[in-house]
C-alpha cells in the first residue's frame, strides 16, 4: 500500500446506512437488536440517533407506521432476519393497509447460501416474501448503492399513496467498506419526496359543479385527510361551504367534533338521505359499507342508495372501486382542497335549511340520549360511565394523543370521545387489528413529546402488553387504561359441555393488570369507579409518569364483536 492509501479514509455499510437516513431527516429508528443489526442500533444511537429497542418486533413496526402517519417522514422499522423481519412484517402489511408511510428494515443472511437453500442461519428469502405485502422492496447488495436504497424506499413510502416499504440489507453489506469520499458522494438527499399532485382543472369544476347542485350535501373526511396536514383549507372548505360532515375514526378532531357542522351524532339518518357525498381522503371500503346497501338506502345489500359521489384521492385506481364515482378529484389532498377553496369563492350558497334542521333534530336528540347514558353511576362501572371520565379527561387535555382498540372499548370510544385536534386519534385502522396499543402508544410520545391515553381492551392489550417494560425504560407519558371485563367481547361465557377448560372468549377473572406496571417502576392503579379512574388519570396527566390503570368494566356490558356483530357467520344447523 502506498503511504497515500494508507491515510485515505474509509467508511463501511453500517455508517453508510445511518448516514444516509440522517441526511433525509430521519433521526429516529424503532426496533429491536440482534445478528446482523446489533452494531447498526449501537452506531445509530452513538451518531445521535434516537433508538428505541421493542420487546417484539411487531409492536416496533407499529410505531414506525404510526410515527410516518404522524410526522409525513417514513417511520423506519429495525429487525434481525427471518423470524424478527417475520414478527414486523404483520406491521408493515397493516401499514400498506393503512396508507401510513414506513420502511421496514431487516438485515438478511448469506445470498449464496440462502438461495441455494442450504440452512443458512436464519435462513429466508425475506424480499419474495415482503413482496406483495409491500408497497415497494428493495435489497441493497453493495455498499455503494445504499444512498440509492434508502433513497428509493423514502420515495416509495410517501410518495403517492404511501405505505410500507421493505429495505433487504444482507449482513454481509453493513461490514463492506468503501473510500469515505465516495461513501458520501454516493448518498442522496432526496428533493421532494412526496411531489404534490396537482388535479386537473376541469376535475374541480366537474366536482364543484355536481357540489352546487346537491340538496342534501354531505362530506365525509378519512384518514388520508388527517394525513395530509392540510387542515386550515378542509376547514375552510366546510366551513365556507356549510356542508355537514363525518370523520372517519381516525379523521376525528380534524374538526373539533363539538363543531355544529358534525353530523357524527345523526350517521344513521345522513348516509342513506344524503344526495350528493363527497368523499375526501376517505375510500368506500367495509367501513362504509362499500357505498351501498341498506346504510346507504338501499334496498338490498348490494343496491345503490341513489347518491352521487366525488371522490378526492391521491390514486386514480380508487376511483369507481366500489361504486360509481361522477366526480373523481385526483391529486394530493392539500391541492384538491385548496383548488375548491379558491372555485367556492366567499359566496357559495349554504345548503337548504331543510337538511340541516333535519341533521340537527336528530343529532341533538341523540346528543341528549347518549348526555342520560353518561350521567348513569351504575354498579359494576360501564363502559359508558368509563368513557364519560375519559371524555372530560380529553376535553381538559385536548393535545394528549389517544390510542385505542378492543372490540366494544373501541367502539364506544370512538362515539364517546370527543377529539379536538387533528391526528390526536390512532386506532387499529382499515383491519380492526389488534395489537397497535403500545407500539402506537410509544411512538405518539417519541414522536410528539404529549402525554398519551391508551384505552384498552383486556383481550387489546394482551398483544402487545409487554410492552409497558420499554414505556418505563423511556420513561414516556403513557397512560394505560385497560377495560376489564374479563374477555372478549364480554367475561360471561361458559364452557357449553361444562368441562375444565373455560370459554375460548374468557380469561382469568378479576385479573390486576395494574401489578404489571408496577414490575417495571411504572405506577399501577385499580379503579372499580369512575371516581376511582378520575383520581388515577387525572394523577397521570400531572405526574407524566408511564401509568396503567386497571378499570373494572360490567363483565356482562359488552356485545359481541362490538358494533361489528353482523359480520359474524352464522351457522346454517342448530346446535
Ligand atoms: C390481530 C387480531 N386478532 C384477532 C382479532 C379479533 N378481535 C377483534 S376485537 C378482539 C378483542 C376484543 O376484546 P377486548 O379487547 O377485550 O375488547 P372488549 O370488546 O372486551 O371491550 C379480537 C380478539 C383482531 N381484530 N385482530
Ligand atoms: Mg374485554
Amino acid at each position: 500500500m502506498t503511504s497515500d492509501a494508507q491515510s485515505q479514509e474509509v467508511t463501511d455499510g453500517f455508517h453508510l446506512v445511518i448516514d444516509a437516513l440522517k441526511l433525509n431527516g430521519i433521526d429516529t429508528i424503532f426496533g429491536l437488536p440482534g445478528i446482523p443489526i446489533t452494531d447498526l442500533t449501537r452506531k445509530a444511537q452513538a451518531a445521535g440517533m434516537r433508538v428505541i429497542s421493542f420487546r417484539h418486533e411487531q409492536n416496533a413496526g407499529n410505531a414506525a407506521a404510526i410515527a410516518g402517519f404522524m410526522t409525513q417522514k417514513p417511520g423506519i422499522c429495525l429487525t434481525v432476519s427471518a423470524p424478527g423481519f417475520l414478527n414486523g412484517l404483520t406491521a408493515l402489511a397493516n401499514a400498506t393497509t393503512n396508507c401510513f408511510p414506513m420502511i421496514l428494515v431487516s438485515g438478511s443472511s448469506e445470498r449464496e447460501i440462502v438461495d441455494l437453500q442450504q440452512g443458512d442461519y436464519e435462513e429466508m428469502d425475506q424480499l419474495a416474501i415482503a413482496k406483495p405485502l409491500a408497497k415497494a422492496a428493495f435489497r441493497v447488495l453493495h455498499a455503494a448503492d445504499i444512498g440509492v436504497g434508502i433513497a428509493r424506499a423514502i420515495r416509495a413510502a410517501v410518495s403517492g399513496r404511501p405505505g410500507g416499504v421493505y429495505l433487504d440489507l444482507p449482513a454481509k453489506l453493513f461490514a463492506q467498506t468503501m473510500d469515505a469520499e465516495a461513501g458520501k458522494k454516493s448518498l442522496i438527499k432526496v428533493v421532494d419526496p412526496a411531489p404534490r399532485q396537482i388535479p386537473a382543472q376541469d376535475a374541480v369544476q366537474r366536482a364543484l359543479e355536481l357540489l352546487n347542485s346537491a340538496k342534501r350535501p354531505l362530506i365525509l373526511l378519512g384518514k388520508g385527510a388527517a394525513y395530509a396536514q392540510a387542515d386550515a383549507d378542509i376547514r375552510a372548505l366546510i366551513e365556507r361551504t356549510g356542508i355537514p360532515y363525518l370523520p372517519m375514526a381516525m379523521a376525528k378532531g380534524l374538526l373539533p367534533d363539538t363543531h355544529e357542522q358534525s353530523a357524527a351524532a345523526a350517521r344513521s339518518y345522513v348516509l342513506p338521505a344524503a344526495d350528493v357525498v363527497m368523499l375526501v381522503g376517505a375510500r368506500l371500503n367495509w367501513l362504509l359499507s362499500h357505498g351501498k346497501g341498506k346504510t346507504w338506502g338501499g334496498k338490498e345489500h348490494k343496491d345503490w342508495g341513489g347518491q352521487k359521489f366525488i371522490q378526492i384521492d391521491i390514486s386514480p385506481q380508487e376511483m369507481d372501486s366500489n361504486v360509481r364515482i361522477d366526480a373523481p378529484l385526483v391529486g394530493d389532498i392539500g391541492s384538491c382542497v385548496s383548488a375548491l377553496l379558491a372555485g367556492i369563492g366567499s359566496n357559495w350558497a349554504r345548503p337548504p335549511a331543510d337538511w340541516l334542521s333535519a341533521i340537527a333534530e336528530r343529532k341533538n336528540k341523540n346528543l341528549a340520549k347518549m348526555a342520560e347514558t353518561l350521567a348513569r353511576d351504575p354498579t359494576p362501572m360501564t363502559y359508558h360511565s368509563a368513557l364519560a371520565v375519559v371524555r372530560d379527561i380529553i376535553k381538559a387535555n385536548p393535545d394528549a394523543i389517544l390510542v385505542n382498540e378492543g372490540a366494544n372499548a373501541l367502539d364506544f370510544t370512538r362515539s364517546i370521545v370527543d377529539m379536538y385536534k387533528p391526528r390526536k386519534r390512532l386506532d387499529v385502522g382499515t383491519w380492526g387489528i389488534m395489537g397497535i396499543g403500545m407500539g402506537f402508544s410509544i411512538a405518539a410520545a417519541v414522536v410528539s413529546g404529549q402525554p398519551v391515553i391508551a384505552i384498552e381492551g383486556d383481550s387489546a392489550f394482551g398483544f402487545s402488553g409487554m410492552e409497558v417494560e420499554t414505556i418505563c425504560r423511556y420513561n414516556l407519558p403513557v397512560c394505560v387504561v385497560i377495560f376489564n371485563n374479563n374477555g372478549v367481547y364480554r367475561g360471561t361465557d361458559i364452557n357449553p359441555i361444562g368441562g375444565p377448560d373455560v370459554a375460548p372468549t374468557v380469561f382469568v377473572k378479576g385479573a390486576r393488570y395494574d401489578k404489571l406496571m408496577e414490575a417495571f417502576g411504572g405506577v399501577g392503579a385499580h379503579a372499580t369507579t369512575p371516581a376511582e379512574l378520575r383520581r388515577a388519570m387525572e394523577e397521570a396527566i400531572r405526574s407524566k409518569k408511564p401509568t396503567l390503570i386497571n378499570a373494572v368494566i360490567d363483565e356482562t356490558a359488552g356485545t359481541e364483536s362490538g358494533r361489528i356483530t353482523s359480520l359474524n357467520p352464522k351457522s346454517a344447523k342448530q346446535n
